[in-house]
């Protein structure tokens, strides 16, 4: 009897413990920057990573130039940024593993060189 006692106790301790672990994995910061220079249209970044969960994305827009960030897989639209000037946006996405693309949807701005990958692991 007193074994069978010692082996529930182990095992809610492992169970407590397999909580704490992902509450831990929840609060990390999944952070990503991103930000646009002066001028130029590009970001300062062509490649970011992050781990794979809800990620915060920080947009710093250095430019008078409005910009914005959108982030795609393929042709699916994942999520977007405000578009905005000399200031700082945020928004999140929920993602999993895999390769994204991240541009802004100002018209000409992607196809001159405003965009970059996301890689998510
Ligand atoms: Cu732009």
């Amino acid at each position: 009897m007193r074994r069978l006692v010692l082996t529930l106790v182990a095992a809610g301790a492992l169970a407590a413990a397999a909580v704490s672990t992902a509450a831990t994995t929840t609060t990390t910061p999944n952070v990503v920057h991103l930000g646009a220079p002066v001028s130029a249209l590009k970001y300062d970044q062509k490649v970011v990573r992050a781990h794979a969960g809800r990620i915060k994305i920080v947009f710093l827009n250095r430019s008078a130039l409005k910009h914005n960030v959108n982030v795609e897989r393929g042709e699916l639209e994942l999520g977007k940024s405000a578009t905005i000037s000399r200031s700082t946006t945020t928004f999140f996405v929920t993602l999993k593993a895999g390769k994204y693309n991240f541009y802004c949807s100002v018209p000409g701005h992607e196809d001159a060189g405003m965009h970059g990958t996301l890689i998510v692991s």
